[in-house]
């Protein structure tokens, strides 16, 4: 088998599996940003993917598919309960977006992220080729780069972390909290969303290692006495933004987005939020605030409606479950309160829907609600800047998402203050065009500017640099 000189290892595969009704099977390439802006090295690069599949049990040779040679990595349902459920998504999701629920620390799950951990730096070591570059993606796999790098020493290494990374306050609950942080920094350059994450890694590191950090640079001392420079630094994660305005601009995506209008009895505003059910998003604020504008008599139900997308996740994890109960006794609530016969307050929808209904819902809402309690970027609130192409339409944006660092003319807010989040919702409902205009286009400019392919080749820059540094230091 021919090794690759760019391997990508994330915690999902970028297919999904698909049986038909003869039992034949066959991928479908999962949309998303990553896979888009990775396309090109991959194909240019002979690049591999390792990642699980999505369903547990599955064992699987690697395959082909687009160009890109992927490597499936078996979770037994167990490891799925224990490494994926548990310690990723019910310890460290929770700890890293500022306890926003309580984290659950428990060695058993440990155990398994370790094992788990080790099973995917095998595969990628077994992947790649010599001297060849590995991006590792995300929190599940924290514990990788420390593992490649004494596997391979020869391989050039990266990680990108999609979410927050919390204030040492925080982090030092972590009982393996030195662990994770020697994983990490088994890699060369280690990438966050916010200079403020990179700045609570940093600052980890010094206080449980005392290592020295100049700038971006961490000074990390190796087992054979030497020592190597690893980069820890800001990368903005974006969309495929050319897509958005594609789809943005189709007549049929349109007419769809005019018939969305149509049949909720066209009112004079619509509000729109798009989540995964997660209670990282602030949905239950959102709810609360919209609730009481009505209650207070400043909206009207005639004139305002607010559509909820909140797509199925987790559903095996016990707060998500909780979460959802609650979400769905306010929405009940309210319009029960609220409802006419002819308009419902609140479209609540627990469902996912195809990437062209979503643009359609963008086109059809006049304000976008983003009042996440902590997101590490959230790319919604770029989705919907990039599909705006009239340059019409407001968003809302919590400031405890990543992306207001660089959308500084949405109306920005924090969502734990509901009247500041009532007001602004109001600001936004009320909004004059010109000032629509003004504050959109700024914003538009710069997630066109900077899309999804722009942050891969800056982070990959960065990566090559700290690679050549490196060997000048050898
Ligand atoms: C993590 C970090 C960071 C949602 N529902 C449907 C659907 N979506 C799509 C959205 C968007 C994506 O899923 C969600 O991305 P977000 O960035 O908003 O949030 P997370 O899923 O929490 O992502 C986050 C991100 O990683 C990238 O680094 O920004 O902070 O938490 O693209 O459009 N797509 C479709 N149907 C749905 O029902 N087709």
């Amino acid at each position: 088998m021919t090794k690759a000189e760019f391997v990508v290892v994330a915690n999902r595969l970028p297919v999904d599996r698909v049986v038909d009704a003869e039992g034949n099977e066959s991928w479908r390439t999962s949309p998303g940003g990553l896979v888009t802006a990775l396309e090109p090295v991959m194909r240019t690069e002979h690049g591999a993917w390792v990642g699980w599949p999505g369903q547990a049990d599955l064992e699987h040779d690697p395959f082909d598919h687009d160009g890109t040679r992927l490597i499936p990595v078996t979770l037994s349902a167990e490891d799925v309960e224990l490494y994926y459920e548990g310690m990723s998504n019910d310890t460290f999701w929770p700890l890293y977006h500022d306890v926003i629920a309580a984290p659950r620390y428990r060695r058993v799950w440990w155990d398994a992220y370790v094992r788990v951990n080790e099973r995917f730096a095998q595969a990628a070591a077994k992947a790649a080729a010599k001297g060849a570059t590995v991006w590792v993606q995300d929190y599940q796999l924290q514990l990788v780069p420390r593992m490649l790098r004494e596997a391979r020493p020869d391989l050039t290494i990266g990680y990108f972390h999609h979410i927050p990374f919390p204030a040492y306050g925080l982090y030092s609950q972590l009982p393996w909290r030195r662990q994770v942080l020697e994983g990490l920094l088994g890699a060369d350059v280690i990438g966050f969303q916010r200079v403020a994450d990179a700045g609570n890694f940093a600052r980890a590191v010094r206080r449980l290692f005392r290592y020295e950090t100049r700038a971006t640079g961490i000074r990390v001392p190796e087992a054979d006495g030497s020592t190597r420079v690893a980069v820890a630094k800001a990368f903005p994660i974006s969309i495929d933004a050319a897509s958005y305005v594609e789809m943005a601009g189709r007549p049929e995506i349109q007419a769809r987005a005019s018939e969305i209008r149509e049949s909720l009895g066209n009112p004079k505003r619509i509000l729109l939020g798009v989540d995964r059910l997660d209670y990282t998003k602030g949905i239950r604020h959102r709810l609360k605030a919209f609730g009481e504008l009505i209650a207070d008599g400043r909206i009207d139900v005639e004139d305002v409606t607010l559509v909820q997308v909140a797509s199925p996740s987790r559903e095996r994890v016990q707060a998500y479950i909780e979460l959802r109960d609650e979400i769905e006794l306010m929405v009940t609530r309210i319009n029960g309160d609220h409802d006419t016969l002819g308009h419902s307050a609140i479209r609540y929808l627990h469902q996912g829907f195809p990437r062209e209904e979503m643009v359609a819902l963008y086109l059809a809402a006049d304000v976008m609600l983003v009042t996440a309690l902590r997101d590490g970027m959230n790319l919604v609130a770029k989705e919907y800047v990039a599909t705006r192409i009239d340059n019409r339409g407001t968003l809302v944006l919590s400031e405890f998402a990543g992306a207001s660092d660089e959308l500084g003319t949405a109306l920005r807010v924090n969502p734990h203050d509901i009247d500041a989040l009532k007001d602004t919702i109001m600001r936004a409902i009320e909004m004059p065009p010109a000032e629509q205009g003004r504050r959109m286009r700024a914003m538009r400019r710069k997630v066109l500017d900077n899309d999804v392919a722009a942050w891969s080749h800056s982070f990959l820059d960065a990566l090559a640099a700290a690679s050549h540094a490196g060997e000048a230091n050898r």
